[in-house]
């Protein structure tokens, strides 16, 4: 090839991938973001993950990315707060109940009130959020917040009455490792990225969790037994830096904000559902044994549960917040949004 014509055909290539890539056909995302999880992939708080995603990056038109670690391989489930806080990862998902202290408003979900659905709960905890704006995550910006279903009781032995449970350790963390605490058991406090380690080395006989576990981690090999106790939810938060959000251009930033409560709630209803998938395949599976707690037993169960609420308003009102009042606000949108999802 004559020089000459070699220019004109390299000129053209240029030219053709200049058009290309103004045409948006070939188009490099303008934001690349990093999106931490703790635990597996195949867990709740990563499946969740997976969509924002997905929906991010359709809604943006290809401008913003994100590369997703889940399984602890960038912040695990301790210092996932903090690392995000520190650009380790920009966006990371982490749950108040694994920092006892730090999340003083939004741990009030923690208590044992009597939600009856992840969907409820979650609406609730993101409508108390936007109300009261609390300090504890004013380094931070909010993308979603989502607190599980119901907790009960899945064991190696049966647990029919509270006497079973007097002297049994149990794996929870947070205000779950409080119940068991009130109702006599010993509890274990670690996060679900280690409890299966837990469960196999014998450590603990079971835990308090959401449901849907027994199929995700596969609780039900082990654990065999549930005891239906509906105690209280954990509640979750994915948390992005401050500056790179700060950053990022306006379009992008309605996208996220548009996104929150939408994906929250997306949360909570693929929770519900895949609980009551989870217990049908641990029964199909496992032969998993379901005991329902009876209303007397469940009385019984309220009562000594009851200093709870108490201290976490001692302990709001100590950090400076209007505690009756979020307690009563609370109580008020649950009652509203049990009407509405929980028929
Ligand atoms: N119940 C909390 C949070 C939780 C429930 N399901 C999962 C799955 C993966 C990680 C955390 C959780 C707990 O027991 O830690």
């Amino acid at each position: 090839m004559k020089p000459n014509n070699f220019c004109s055909c390299f000129c053209s290539l240029l030219l053709f991938f200049a058009v290309l890539l103004s045409s948006g056909a070939v188009q490099a995302a303008d934001v690349s973001l990093t999106y931490a999880n703790f635990p597996p992939a195949s867990t709740f708080p990563c499946v969740q993950m997976e969509r924002w995603k997905k929906e991010v990056e359709a809604r943006t038109q290809g401008k913003v990315s994100v590369q997703t670690f889940p399984g602890s391989t960038l912040l695990n489930a301790k210092n996932m707060f903090e690392g995000v806080q520190q650009g380790i990862a920009d966006i990371g998902c982490l749950c108040m109940s694994y920092q006892p202290g730090v999340f003083p408003m939004t741990t009030v979900v923690e208590q044992p009130v009597g939600f009856t659905s992840s969907k409820a709960a979650t609406a609730v905890l993101f409508d108390l959020w936007k109300k009261y704006q609390p300090k504890e995550f004013a380094n931070v910006k909010v993308l979603a917040l989502f607190a599980t279903a119901p907790t009960n009781i899945m064991s190696t032995q049966a647990i029919t009455s509270l006497k079973d449970l007097n002297g049994l350790e149990l794996r929870a963390s947070g205000g779950a490792a409080k119940v068991l605490e009130l109702l006599g058991a010993v509890p274990v406090s670690m996060p679900m990225s280690e409890t299966p380690e837990a469960l196999q080395k014998g450590l603990v006989k079971g835990l308090l969790s959401s449901l849907e576990v027994l199929k995700d981690f596969n609780y039900a090999e082990s654990c065999r037994h549930v005891a239906v106790i509906n105690a209280q939810v954990y509640p979750f938060a994915v948390v992005m830096n401050k500056d790179k959000w700060d950053a990022l251009p306006q379009d992008v930033q309605k996208v996220f904000d548009d996104l929150a409560k939408e994906q929250s709630l997306w949360t909570g209803e693929y929770m519900d559902k895949h609980v009551t998938e989870a217990i049908a395949y641990a029964k199909e599976k496992y032969s998993e044994s379901i005991y329902d707690f009876t209303p007397a037993q469940l009385q019984k169960i309220a009562q000594k549960l009851s200093p709870m609420p108490h201290k976490w308003l001692e302990d709001a009102k100590a950090a400076g917040l209007p505690a009756q009042e979020i307690m009563n606000e609370m109580l008020t949108l649950k009652k509203s949004y049990s009407r509405q999802f929980d028929q």
